[in-house]
């Protein structure tokens, strides 16, 4: 069996590893699958032989053994199931691990994307400064609830699972807002991830990329 991702030829981020391509490097380091990645540029990712892999012209894709997959979630949850160390074996304990996944994705992740796309897309407009702190609002709003949830836990559902993967990555893309400062728990949360040997080695391949660029 072989694993295929793509990544960004040239991330913007410029090797923080804060594109989605890092989720899946991270679980695929966690369940212990080598894997290979194509990168690709901007350009290629709008030409037909990618959209035949991602209808949305985007980073990450997955392909092995004739499966092909896009969304960093379906594709986390895929090598989830298919692999151990991701999940827990109890039904119950699973189902809760998945909530967190969807948590992740579809709860906290959307204002946090939110505020980059306004940064970038919306800063020249009369109505950006007003609607800026809705929006940190809104974060903030999620914040104090994941935060009030996971206390003094180390992670979400008992042990590590693929809902903290994605709630770290997610939570990541705050780096650098100053909104995380406000809130420890979490700060330590996200140290707690990045700490984890599996999460330094993606980390390290997605930062090699960048630093092949340069
Ligand atoms: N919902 C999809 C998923 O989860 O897989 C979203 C995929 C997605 O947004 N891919 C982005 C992409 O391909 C890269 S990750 N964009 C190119 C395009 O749409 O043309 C998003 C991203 C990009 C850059 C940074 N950064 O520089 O900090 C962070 C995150």
């Amino acid at each position: 069996m072989s694993i295929t991702i793509t990544a960004f030829e040239a991330s913007p981020d410029r090797g923080q590893g804060l594109a989605r391509d890092m989720r899946v490097r991270w679980a695929l380091e966690e369940v212990g699958q080598p894997y290979d990645v194509r990168l690709v540029s901007f350009e290629e990712m709008k030409q037909l032989a990618h959209l035949a892999l991602h209808p949305f012209g985007q980073i990450p894709t997955y392909e092995e053994d004739g499966l092909v997959l896009f969304e960093s979630g379906a594709i986390v949850f895929h090598i989830a199931q298919h692999h151990a160390g991701l999940l827990p074996d109890d039904a119950h304990a699973r189902a809760r691990a998945i909530a967190w996944m969807f948590a992740a994705l579809n709860t906290v992740e959307p204002p946090i994307v939110d505020l980059e796309q306004s940064e970038y897309a919306e800063g020249d407009k009369s109505w950006f400064e007003e609607r800026r702190p809705m929006i940190h609002d809104r974060i903030r709003g999620r914040l104090d609830q994941l935060s009030t949830r996971l206390g003094d836990a180390d992670w979400l559902a008992g042990g590590f699972s693929a809902g903290d993967l994605l709630m770290v990555m997610v939570l990541r893309r705050l780096e650098g807002t100053g909104i995380l400062q406000d809130y420890p728990i979490l700060s330590a949360y996200i140290a707690r991830g990045e700490a984890r040997p599996a999460y330094r080695r993606a980390f390290a391949d997605q930062l090699a990329v960048f630093e092949a660029s340069r």
